[in-house]
């Protein structure tokens, strides 16, 4: 690996400060799991590696009347042992357990994972289906970004030179709402989505119509996707096969995957149509309180 200065800021005003001041040469460290290996192999060469993980406010995890406050440097780990987070937030409990194993969720950061910007990231169509805002601050101020425009092609992203991100903000659930987040990979564990499907819905009183819903996609295109019209035409909707799987077509009508060693795009395509229907199932029944039979990773 090549030779790097290292600094570990205690406040985000000298964080953005050092970020600043090396004008697109410094990065910021969050638990490492992707920059470290990204350097050893000399993807990035940062002259600067700037660790933010010393950095209060960027470690607020915080639920309340008004929503969630995730912030950057906080480990998965965390998330899915907060009560709260898990009874509320349940497509972004799911993402944060199925990354890595638990040394990597140890480390690895729900914020790291969205500035990787990797368009099969298993975390950010979960920050798209629960409305996540990503608030970002920089040498001009702070300004906020919805998750869905966060990414702006593989590997790339919003930020501008000096800017880091700082939080990503949730509004609160409302009552019959849930939400999921499933992927679909060729071993049980440790690879790479196929595709993966987040979405999260709200039901009426009853639990028998869909409110809203709002279905997100992952490794389907150069960015995680949010499939607005696919979630609009559940609105007002029974909950029914019928209008799950006009959804999933609807969903398919947007993607746009490439073919690897994983799957052609025509697997992809039909494993986006089978996923968006288990996953919009599975957030229904968690918004009517029931128990979903469901083993993380699989
Ligand atoms: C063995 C292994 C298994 C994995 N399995 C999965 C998996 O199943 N699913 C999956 O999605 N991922 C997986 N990953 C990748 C996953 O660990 C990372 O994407 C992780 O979430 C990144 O978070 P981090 O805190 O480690 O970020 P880092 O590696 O520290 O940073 C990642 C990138 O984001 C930038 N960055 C970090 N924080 C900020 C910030 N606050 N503001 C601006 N830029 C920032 C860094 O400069 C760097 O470019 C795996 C990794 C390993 C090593």
């Amino acid at each position: 690996m090549h030779a790097f200065d290292y600094q570990a800021p205690t406040t985000l005003a000298d964080a953005v400060a050092q970020l600043a001041a090396h004008n697109g040469s410094a990065r910021p460290l969050a638990g490492g799991t992707d920059l470290i290996d990204q350097m050893r192999v000399g993807r990035h060469r940062p002259e600067v590696v700037i660790d933010i993980k010393k950095i209060a406010e960027l470690h607020v995890l915080e639920q309340s009347a008004s929503g969630l406050r995730l912030g950057a440097a906080v480990p998965c780990y965390q998330i899915y042992g907060h009560a709260d987070i898990v009874a509320q937030y349940g497509a972004l409990v799911d993402s944060c357990h199925i990354i890595g194993g638990i040394q990597i969720q140890s480390r690895a950061t729900v914020g790291g994972n969205l500035c990787n910007s990797g368009p099969a990231a298993d975390t950010t169509p979960s920050l798209i289906a629960l409305e996540g805002v990503c608030v970002i601050a920089g040498p001009k101020g702070q300004r906020e970004v919805p998750a869905e425009a966060f990414c702006t092609g593989p590997g790339k992203n919003v930020l501008e030179p000096g800017e880091l991100l700082v939080e990503i903000r949730f509004p609160a659930r409302p009552p019959q709402s849930g939400s999921h987040y499933r992927r679909m990979i060729p071993r049980n564990e440790m690879d790479i989505a196929v595709v993966g499907v987040g979405a999260s819905v709200v039901l009426d009183d009853a639990g028998q119509n869909f409110v809203s819903a709002r279905i997100a996609l992952g490794a389907v295109a150069p960015t995680p996707l949010l499939a607005e019209a696919a979630g609009a035409s559940l609105a007002g909707q029974p909950v029914s096969e019928e209008s799950i799987a006009q959804a999933a077509d609807l969903a398919c009508s947007i993607v746009n995957p490439i073919t690897d060693m994983r799957g052609a795009k025509e697997y992809r395509v039909q494993v986006t149509r089978v996923l968006v229907q288990r996953v919009l199932r599975a957030a229904v029944t968690r918004a009517r309180g029931e128990q979903l039979d469901y083993v993380p990773g699989h």
